[in-house]
This record gives C-alpha cells, structure tokens and sequence, in this order.
C-alpha cells in the first residue's frame, strides 16, 4: 500500500481491541446501519400546494400540467427531446420499440441489471452479450465489434453506476455497420460528459428515477433523444399506442407518469447541481483510498467526465489480500456497514439467458466475481464515508483471522 492509502489508517494498533473489527470481537463502527441507498425526498410540505391543486382539479395523471413542466425542464436541462415514463424499465422498453427493435439481435452487457437484456427480450429481439472495458465497466467497443452479425440490429450499452460509456467509439460503430445506438442510462442521470448533461448520445438514452437513484420521483423514468419523430413515437406508445385523434398505429401500453411523481421531479431538480458535487466528492474520497491500495482495484473514469456515482464499485483483490469479496461483505456487516454485491450475478449466467455454450466473457466474469458497491449518498457526510473505510481498513488489516473466522 502506498502512503497516500496509509494516510487512512486510523492510528491503530495491530492489538488494540477497540480497533479490532466487530467480527473478531471490536466494537461496531456504526452504531446505526448503513444501507446501500439512503433516498432523500423533498419535505412534503413544499409539494402540498401543487399537489392539492392537482387533487382538486382531479386531474392527476395523463400528461397533466406537471409532467408536461417537469418534461420542459428535463429538455432545456439535457438541450434534447424527453418524454417521461411510470418507470425506467418502460422508458428503455419503449425506447426500443420507438427505434425500431423488434426483431434481430441487440447487443447488450451480460454485466448490468437485468432489466437491460429483459426489455430487448420483451420488444422480440434477442440480446447478444458483449464483454465490458476492465475500467469503466462499460461495454468495451471492440469487443461489441466483434459480435456484430448480419442479425445485428443495434447496440445497448448500459452507463452503469453513472459512468458513462464511450459515445464516440460506440456511435460510430452505429455509423459503421448501419445499426441504432441506444443507451441504458438508467442509473446516470446528472452524469456529465464534456460538462454537459448526458442525454443526447446515439439514437436516445433512457434513465430512470426510481427511488434508489441519485435523482429520483420515487418511480419514473424518461427517454431523451435529438430525434424528435422518436420521442413523439414514445409518447404514442406510453399511452397505449394512440396518436392524438384516437388512432393506434401500434400496440402501445400504459407507462405514463402520475402528476405527484413529476412534482417530486421538479422539486429535486432544484438541488440537483449541489447533489451531484457531494456524490462526487464522496467519490473522490473512495478513490483516494482505494485508489492506491494494491487489494483492491477501483474504476478509471475519463477526465472529460463527472458520474454522478449510482454506487461506487471497488474490486477486491483476494489472492492479495487473503480475503475474499464475500468474506469483506460479511464483516462489513458485522460493522453494520451493508454492502451490496450488484450484478454478481451476471446476464449471461441467469436461468432466462444461460446457453449450452458458455460465453466468452472474461472481464465481466472476473469484475462479477470480485465487486463490491459502495454507498453513495446525496447528503453523505466526510464523516460516513471516512468511517466505512476505517471499517474496510480494519477488516483487511487482519484479514487473515477474517478470513479463517469466515470460511468456518
Ligand atoms: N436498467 C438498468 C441498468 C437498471 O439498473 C435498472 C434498475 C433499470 C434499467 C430499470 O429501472 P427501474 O424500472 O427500476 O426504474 C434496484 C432498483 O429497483 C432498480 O431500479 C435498479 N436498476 C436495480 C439495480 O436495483 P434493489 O434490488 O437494489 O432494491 P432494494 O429493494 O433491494 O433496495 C435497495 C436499498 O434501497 C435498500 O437498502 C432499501 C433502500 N430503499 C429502497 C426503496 C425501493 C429505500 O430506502 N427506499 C425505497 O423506496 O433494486
């Protein structure tokens, strides 16, 4: 380890039972859980009026006055079309099928959240699953390359953890092979590229705001896109396919936001720009840890580029350390320090997508293998954050006895 990485360590002493960790008998770090996700809501009190106005009148849902405010405000934000959804789930759905997709092959990650694959499945398409950059954990362009057949009919690259992928490289192998380029952004609203909002890459992103998110109306989502035929395709169909005169020229579904989901919408925007500076912040903390300690491995993010942090991804590098990921998770616990282990299970491995022939995946099997989330708070303090390293620090610090108590 490195001496910008011992900075961390706590002064502790190697026998001093207050610096022990709590599986081997210390005292917890935390006297209150820390979960993976701590959603902060606005006070429902600045929401009344509007929300009892929107009571009153009854009109609650169905393209209301603030969802239609809250979509304006979303468009000048990501300087593109949006059309906002009930979820993200429906807002990738949907955006697929407004691109086109319904038929062919879609190539996707198999390491992200199985929404990405399930919508591709569900719009009749089969999902191909590409390897992933061992840096960003994004999809890895050549890789993606390297899977395109005459089936191919677009690429699905997930920005995960609000990393975004590599646009150019991706887009122009969109541009190169005839073939739509759509972003599963749902866990990077507020992720910056170039300074600017992401939204406007390849033929649309779709996110969503469900409450976990960094950015969130409990459950929502939206598509963005500079083509506006799309988004106009999209509005058709979360409202069961009818265009304005009643008409269906498609088979849509119901994905419309309700009017209370748009006022939270518009409420969190207000504090969106601060939200991000502390993610990235708590981000940088991490980093700095983790970033020079030779048992772990943690992402590389272009320079041109601020995610807005879903969770924080470490990889944890057990033949150095003498302790596996899932044995730092469990005394992690015992600090009441909850991590998750997102995406350990990857796509391609799951009952609905494991073939006969195995898939040749190295990188997303070996990022699968050894990842832990982090959490990331909007309104997390330098004090947390420093506590779950000095929770981590003190695990791997007596690794060895972790790990004998753990494998019992
Ligand atoms: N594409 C990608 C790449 C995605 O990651 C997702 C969703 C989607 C598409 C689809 O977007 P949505 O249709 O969901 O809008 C979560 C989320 O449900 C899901 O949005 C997310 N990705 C996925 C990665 O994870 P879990 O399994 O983590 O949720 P759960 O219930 O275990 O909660 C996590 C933590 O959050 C717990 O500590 C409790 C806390 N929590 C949770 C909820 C729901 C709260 O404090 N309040 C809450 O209301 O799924």
């Amino acid at each position: 380890m490195d001496s910008r990485a011992t900075n961390f360590l706590f002064s502790q002493t190697w026998n001093d039972p207050n610096c022990l960790p709590a599986i081997l008998g210390g005292k917890p770090i935390f006297t209150e859980p820390i979960h993976i996700v701590r959603p902060r809501f606005p006070n429902a009190f600045h929401i009344a009026d509007n929300f009892n106005s929107a009571l009153v009148k009854g009109q609650v849902t169905n393209h209301g006055r603030f969802v239609r405010a809250f979509e304006k405000v979303l468009a000048e934000l990501l300087g593109v079309y949006v059309a906002t959804c009930n979820n993200g789930q429906s807002a990738l759905m949907l955006m697929l099928r407004a691109a086109g997709i319904d038929s062919g092959e879609v190539i996707v990650p198999s390491y992200t959240f199985c929404a990405t694959p399930h919508a591709v499945k569900w719009c009749g398409a089969k999902p191909v699953f590409a390897d992933i950059d061992q840096n960003t954990f994004c999809l890895e362009p050549k890789d993606v390359e390297s899977r395109i057949t005459p089936e191919t009919r677009a690429i699905l690259a997930v920005d995960l953890y609000g990393i975004a992928c590599d646009y150019e490289k991706l887009n122009s192998l969109g541009v190169q092979y005839n073939l739509k380029v759509l972003y599963d952004s749902a866990p990077a609203f507020g992720t910056k590229v170039n300074k600017s909002f992401i939204g406007g890459s390849g033929d649309a992103q779709s996110f969503s705001f469900h409450a976990t998110k960094a950015f969130t109306t409990m459950e929502g989502g939206c598509v963005a896109s500079s083509n506006h035929e799309l988004i106009e395709r999209v509005v058709a169909l979360r409202n069961f396919g009818q265009e304005q005169r009643g008409d269906c020229y498609e088979a849509g579904i119901n994905a419309k936001m309700p009017e209370i989901c748009a006022l939270i919408g518009l409420e969190h925007l207000n504090g969106l720009n601060s939200v991000l500076l502390r993610r990235s912040e708590v981000a940088r903390k991490y980093t700095e840890y983790f970033g020079c300690h030779e048992g772990f491995r943690t992402p590389k993010v272009p320079a041109n580029q601020q995610p807005s942090w879903l969770y924080y991804p470490v990889l944890v590098k057990s033949d150095v350390l003498g302790l596996n990921r899932n044995q730092l998770v469990k005394a992690l616990a015992a600090e009441n320090v909850y991590v998750r282990t997102y995406f350990d299970l990857p796509c391609h491995l799951m009952s609905a997508y494991k073939q006969a022939e195995p898939t040749n995946l190295p990188v997303t099997n070996s990022v699968a293998d050894s990842v832990i989330s982090l959490p990331v708070y909007n309104d997390m303090t330098n004090n947390e954050c420093e506590r779950i390293i000095e929770a981590i620090d003190r695990i791997v610090n007596h690794s060895e006895r972790v790990s004998l108590l753990c494998t019992r």
